[in-house]
């Protein structure tokens, strides 16, 4: 980086890092859905930005559980794995970038006509739109540590994991949608999806860096206040769309729709596509539904 570009960078951190993230997006080969057409897998991201220090990173210790890491703890692993724990004393401020990745027009569509299985272009999206997601997720890391910042994406460390806990289900060592919702990106919803204002069909990622960013604001006051179902506006639509049954008034049994995803026929579904080991995928209730692509109005119910 240039002296001038770094005078920037430090008067506006939180505009160059929204345009790092928009710009890779925008012109990185891995968008390129060079796998099936000339199609691209991801629109142009949303960015939010959270103090490392927001309270609500220590109350997911009661939401999820003891073991979902807060930012400092994600700095602490992060430094151990690389033999540098000394560090940790001398690290004061600590922030979370979190992004949003709308799957593409075409991908959405195609998903909305399918009734029993994932389209073509949603399977692939998993796949390859995630694989875009961690280049986007490395990307930024080596970005700020080139500027001499401590900088860790959790799902890109040795020891994340999910895994099936006694008291919420299926969880993992750092939800990224929590972590959306804290950094002012969306809610949750009746389905467990996070809609955000470009809707539910999206993927998420984040960084932890020790960068000093301004937190942008939560225009919120419930959890789940996007989801037209908890704003006494019955929707369900997301209910009708799941082939599993795994949606109901009650919510979402994450059980049901593990074992859905993972079934045989899905997996042959993947084979037939092309996908030879693939990671499972469905979105039905992400697609077809008033919150798609957008924070959803009752008017939106047809
Ligand atoms: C485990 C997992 C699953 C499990 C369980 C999902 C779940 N509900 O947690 C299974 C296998 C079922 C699954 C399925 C799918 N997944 Co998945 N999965 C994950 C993973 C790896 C971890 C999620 C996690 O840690 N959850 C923690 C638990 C505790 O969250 P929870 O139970 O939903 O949380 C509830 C409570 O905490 C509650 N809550 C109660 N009180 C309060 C108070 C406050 C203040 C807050 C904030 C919340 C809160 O709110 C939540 C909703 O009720 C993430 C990647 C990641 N590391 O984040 C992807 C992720 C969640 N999956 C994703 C996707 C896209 C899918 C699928 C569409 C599959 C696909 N790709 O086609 C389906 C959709 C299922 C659905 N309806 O949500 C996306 C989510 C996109 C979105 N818009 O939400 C993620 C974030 C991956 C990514 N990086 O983008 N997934
Ligand atoms: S389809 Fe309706 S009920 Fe389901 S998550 Fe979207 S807004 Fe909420
Ligand atoms: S991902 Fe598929 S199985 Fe799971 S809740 Fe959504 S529609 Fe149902």
């Amino acid at each position: 980086m240039r002296k001038e570009e770094k005078v920037s960078f430090l008067k506006d951190p939180n505009h160059v890092l929204e345009q790092v993230i928009k710009n890779f997006i925008q012109e990185s080969q891995y968008n390129q859905r060079t796998e099936l057409d000339r199609g691209r897998y991801w629109e142009e991201p949303l960015v939010g930005f959270a103090s490392g220090a927001d309270p609500i990173f220590y109350e997911l210790k009661s939401i999820i559980g003891s073991f979902h890491l807060t930012p400092r703890e994600v700095i602490a692993t992060s430094l151990r794995e690389k033999g540098k724990i000394s560090l940790l004393s001398e690290i004061n401020d600590l922030s979370v970038i979190s992004w949003i990745l709308p799957a593409s027009e075409d991908t959405r569509r195609s998903n909305r006509m399918e009734s029993e299985y994932p389209s073509k272009f949603w399977a692939y999206t998993r796949d390859y739109g995630e694989a875009c997601n961690n280049a986007l997720r490395a990307h930024v890391v080596q970005f700020l540590r080139n500027l001499g910042f401590e900088a860790e994406a959790p799902l890109l460390l040795p020891s994340y994991q999910f895994f099936r806990d006694h008291k919420v289900g299926w969880a993992s060592l750092w939800s990224e949608r929590h972590v959306a919702y804290v950094c002012g990106l969306g809610t949750f919803s009746l389905s467990d999806g996070l809609i955000t204002p470009k809707g539910v069909a999206v993927r998420i990622g984040s960084v932890v860096t020790t960068l000093k960013l301004k937190p942008t604001d939560r225009r919120y006051r419930h959890h789940k206040e996007y989801c037209l179902q908890f704003r006494n506006e019955r929707c369900g639509k997301c209910r009708d769309r799941c082939p599993a049954g795994a949606i109901t008034e009650k919510g979402h049994d994450k059980d049901k729709c593990y074992e859905y995803i993972h079934s045989e026929p899905l997996k042959a579904k993947r084979v037939e596509y092309g996908l030879t080991d693939p990671p499972p995928s469905c979105g039905l209730c992400q697609t077809g539904v008033p919150c798609e692509h957008e924070i959803p109005r009752p008017d939106l119910i047809a």
